[in-house]
């Protein structure tokens, strides 16, 4: 039997049909190896630490059973948003057809070069955490005595 690891991801973009690009990168992590996917709702959230004028971004989140190594599942995220128009040189605050962030790789925090999983701010923002509780909302958040749930609800009540 091969090991696998409870992952999950945010989702994000505000540019073209990003319904259209969230399906079609779902579809393609189910073939590169991803098991029992889970996927929460997709919301409308507002732009966070982005430019002036920002458009809002639609946001989600979807987890389930990886059979690679972190760094694999890196791989094809970056793949996948260059599929979706995602220049490889890109400004981190400017909009995008396509963003996928790992959250949660396992039961612990990962530091692996640049990679940091759960990203640093992923706690802090409604629109990572709250699709996230959607669908993982019993698990402990890795680094944390608190569940997913509890920081979703808590995250909700900070302002932008
Ligand atoms: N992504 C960011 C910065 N700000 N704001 C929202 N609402 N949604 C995002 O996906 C998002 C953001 C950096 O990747
Ligand atoms: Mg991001
Ligand atoms: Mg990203």
């Amino acid at each position: 039997m091969t090991a696998t690891t409870l992952a999950a991801l945010s989702l994000g973009g505000n540019v073209g049909d990003v319904e259209t690009a969230f399906n079609k990168a779902i579809d393609a992590l189910e073939r590169a190896g991803l098991s029992n996917v889970r996927r929460s709702s997709i919301g409308k959230y507002p732009p966070v630490d982005c430019h002036p004028g920002t458009p809002d971004f639609l946001n989600m989140a979807v987890a389930g059973k990886w059979p690679r190594s972190l760094e694999e599942l890196r791989d094809v995220c970056v793949k996948l948003e260059r599929a979706a128009g995602r220049p490889e040189q890109h400004d981190p605050a400017a909009s995008r057809t396509l963003d996928m962030d790992i959250i949660i790789f396992g039961e612990a925090p990962v530091f692996s070069g640049p990679l940091q999983v759960p990203h640093p701010k992923a706690i802090k923002r409604a629109f990572v955490m709250q699709p996230l509780a959607e669908i993982v909302g019993d698990l402990t958040f890795p680094g944390t005595h608190y569940k997913i749930d509890e920081l979703a609800l808590k995250v909700s009540a900070l302002p932008y």
